[in-house]
């Protein structure tokens, strides 16, 4: 209880989150300028400046900020999430993947630049986040902490990654069988990974220990299971409240989804039970420095797009 006279300080975490993603949209538009080629360099900043959530660089700076560091220092670092994040989106709207036309609420970079160019632009956001912790992270974070990072990085986006997850995604795609175990592997290494690595990149950066490190990683990992599972939710929930019927979308499709494997009820269930996991995983810490990563949690659990 707050003692007689004393101000209990809330924090607010809409107003956090506005302004961290805010200062992460600054830093991309930063980071990639108009310059020649400018096919290439438009088509880059077309998709990294088209809007999203931002979650993965705020989670990036909020584990900095956890164990000490600074905005600023981890800001390069935060940066590289989103232009891996948005290089899978390019990738994946392509017609060989997915097949999209529109991804956050505009037209798929292939539609408006074409297939070449889009996949060059994609390949050039790979390339671009290495060179950019590495060019731009502070010196006073070390050349072990910055060759630590990019490890986790390329790790994160390989076939032990990303890009494992998405392959096991295209083969499960034409498997009428998908189990529990085969959409969670697809779910933690096409998605979670990058959260993941994001959260634990931002906390070596901000100088976290060992101990510190391995915490960070487990909420990490809760957490990006927890967003992709809340996903799955949202796929049928929404497309029931779209279509005003009992059943959405991916309760009768072919695609293996949380709901569809365990049932409705049950995947609210898990999804608060990973929210719980992640957020025991932080219980050491500081409650008012974990508090933008305990807010974030709840963003993830809760959110409704
Ligand atoms: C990473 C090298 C490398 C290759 C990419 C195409 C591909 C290989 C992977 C696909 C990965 C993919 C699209 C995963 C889905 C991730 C996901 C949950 C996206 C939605 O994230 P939000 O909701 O989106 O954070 P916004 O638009 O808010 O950023």
């Amino acid at each position: 209880l707050p003692e007689q006279g004393k101000k209990v300080v809330e924090f607010d975490f809409n107003k956090y989150m506005l302004s961290k993603a805010m200062a992460v949209t600054e830093a991309l538009d930063k980071a990639i300028p108009h310059s020649y080629p400018q096919k290439i360099h438009e088509s880059m900043r077309y998709s990294l400046l088209a809007g999203g959530k931002r979650v993965r660089p705020v989670l990036c700076i909020a584990a900095c900020e956890l164990v000490g560091g600074r905005e600023e220092l981890a800001m390069p670092t935060a940066c590289a999430m989103e232009m891996i994040h948005t290089m899978s989106l390019i990738h994946d709207d392509l017609p060989c993947m997915d097949n999209d036309d529109l991804r956050r609420g505009k037209p798929t970079n292939h539609k408006v630049f074409g297939q070449d160019t889009a996949l060059l632009a994609g390949d050039a956001l790979h390339a671009f986040a290495f060179e950019h912790i590495v060019a731009f992270t502070s010196k006073s974070v070390g050349s072990d902490g910055i060759l630590r990072a990019v490890t986790e990085l390329a790790r994160a986006t390989g076939p032990q990654g990303i890009m494992g997850g998405q392959i096991v995604d295209i083969a499960s795609e034409r498997d009428a069988f998908v189990d529990l175990q085969t959409l969670e592997w697809i779910h933690i290494h096409k998605t979670a990974v990058l959260f993941e690595c994001a959260t634990v990149c931002g906390a070596i950066i901000g100088g976290a220990s060992g101990d510190e490190i391995e915490r960070i990683r487990r909420f990490a990992r809760y957490l990006g299971l927890l967003f992709q599972v809340v996903d799955d939710i949202l796929d049928v929930t929404k497309s029931s409240e779209d279509l005003g019927k009992t059943a959405g979308k991916d309760l009768v499709s072919d695609k293996a989804t949380y709901p569809k494997l365990m049932g409705l009820e049950k995947a609210k269930g898990f999804s608060l039970e990973l929210l719980n996991k992640a957020k025991e995983e932080l219980s050491c810490f500081d409650p008012m420095k974990a508090a933008p990563l305990f807010g974030l949690a709840d963003y993830m659990a809760l959110r409704q797009n």
